[in-house]
């Protein structure tokens, strides 16, 4: 076997708590909803077994609206291991916000792997109420896109795309950020930001998880993998012998939405709207490259030409920078605000592949491993000199390396 792929089995092993899988034993002591996704699509090529029960685990925690909450939490693990925890939330085990939809494109990958049919029949009515609740309750703009109510939602944290809706929210304090104790300050998310966080979620709680308050946004990311997920849910009801056209006009009706929505010929880039001022924010961030996922992108050349530009270098840096690198506020070492994260670089490798751009995609394939291997599968790295930040032993790092050398 080789090393790498032995050294990652390795993170994987020691991080697997016995249904599922954390994304790091002192940052994320619990199962997060995207990272599990990435793990399972790792875990396929070492234990199918441990990858189906990854997903089975999250979904045994989906709510009867259909939402898959952002944290199922380790009930062995103390409360005071992670803030904001069950507590905070009172919603029973899990957290009450969602994260980016991969899980389809997760499931039919398990099950290409080892087909299992009672595991994809299993989930696939699960999947759907999934997709119909992000479609249905969450089209706060009324547009066909789904719209996220935290920044925590679009799994990239602190993105310079939500400096300006979230300057309408005002700061909790009297909390304790527990990252802290196991992260380094000035990768982090700032005090403020925090402070944001803390009250937009306890407003969204406050609402019974229904209101939309302060912070309403359509990200292109979330949206694209969105659109992602339909195409593989037509995958899996074929596999099921049940009609797939109706995921794949789904997937069409999203991409349309995405494009005429999000998209700014004049840049050559995909934009977060803020629903409640109707604006496009400006920052150029990696989430807005995310479409490329999509087969059937018109725009594919001129957001390629702006990856490979001097914003993103593609193919000239460390992975994927979630921020643009000429943005003053572009910072390499501070989450993603300009670090380059394995999921992203993962994903958009997935998209250069749709578009014929071989040699790029095995380029970045061969940076993102060469990059996990020697950072100790480092959470983010520093897209200019490769420096490893965040936590080491990172799962979807581990994960997605184990795929990449499949
Ligand atoms: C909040 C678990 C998660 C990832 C996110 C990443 C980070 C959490 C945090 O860690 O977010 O959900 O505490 O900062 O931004 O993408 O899923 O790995």
């Amino acid at each position: 076997m080789n090393v790498t792929r032995e050294q990652a089995a390795g993170v994987l092993a020691g991080n697997w708590l016995g249904t599922s899988t954390v994304p790091s034993r002192s940052l994320y002591p619990h199962q997060w909803s995207w990272d599990s996704a990435f793990i399972a699509i790792g875990l396929r090529h070492l234990a199918p077994a441990r990858a189906r029960r990854e997903l089975q685990t999250l979904f045994s925690a989906q709510w009867r609206d259909g939402r898959v909450p952002h944290i199922v939490f380790d009930p062995g693990t103390p409360p005071e291991a992670y803030f904001p925890g069950p507590g905070f939330w009172r919603a029973g085990r899990t957290s009450g916000i969602v994260q980016p939809p991969v899980h389809a494109r997760a499931v039919l990958a398990v099950h290409q792997a080892e087909p299992d049919h009672a595991f994809l029949a299993a989930l696939y009515p699960k999947l759907r109420a999934w997709h119909e609740y992000l479609l249905g309750a969450r089209d706060a703009g009324g547009r066909g896109l789904a719209a996220i109510v935290h920044p925590w939602e679009s799994g990239m944290d602190n993105s310079p795309a939500w400096d300006g809706p979230l300057s309408r929210v005002t700061p909790a304090a009297g909390f304790v950020r527990r990252d802290l104790e196991h992260g380094c300050a000035a990768d982090r998310p700032s005090d403020e930001d925090y402070g944001r966080y803390v009250r937009l979620a306890a407003d969204y709680r406050d609402s019974g998880y229904a209101g939309t308050g302060g912070f309403v946004v359509e990200d292109p990311g979330f949206n694209a993998l969105l659109a992602d997920a339909e195409l593989a849910l037509a995958e899996i009801a074929e596999a099921l012998g049940l009609p797939s056209d109706p995921h794949r006009e789904t997937a069409a009706r999203v991409a349309k939405a995405l494009q005429e929505t999000l998209w700014d010929s004049a840049s050559g880039w995909f934009f977060a709207r803020d629903v409640r001022t109707g604006s496009l924010t400006p920052q150029y961030t990696c989430s807005g490259l995310l479409p490329l996922l999509l087969p059937d992108l018109a725009v594919a050349p001129a957001l390629l030409a702006t990856a490979t530009g001097p914003r993103f270098r593609l193919g000239r840096v460390h992975g994927v920078p979630s921020h643009d690198l000429t943005a003053p506020g572009f910072d390499p070492g501070r989450y993603w605000r300009g670090p380059s994260w394995f999921n992203v670089g993962w994903l958009v490798r997935q998209g250069l592949l749709h578009h014929g751009e071989h040699a790029l995609a095995a380029q970045l394939g061969e940076d993102l491993v060469e990059t996990a291997a020697r950072t100790g599968f480092a959470e983010y790295c520093d897209p200019l000199t490769g420096q490893g930040h965040g936590t080491r032993e990172f799962s979807w790092t581990a994960a997605l390396t184990v795929d990449l050398l499949a």
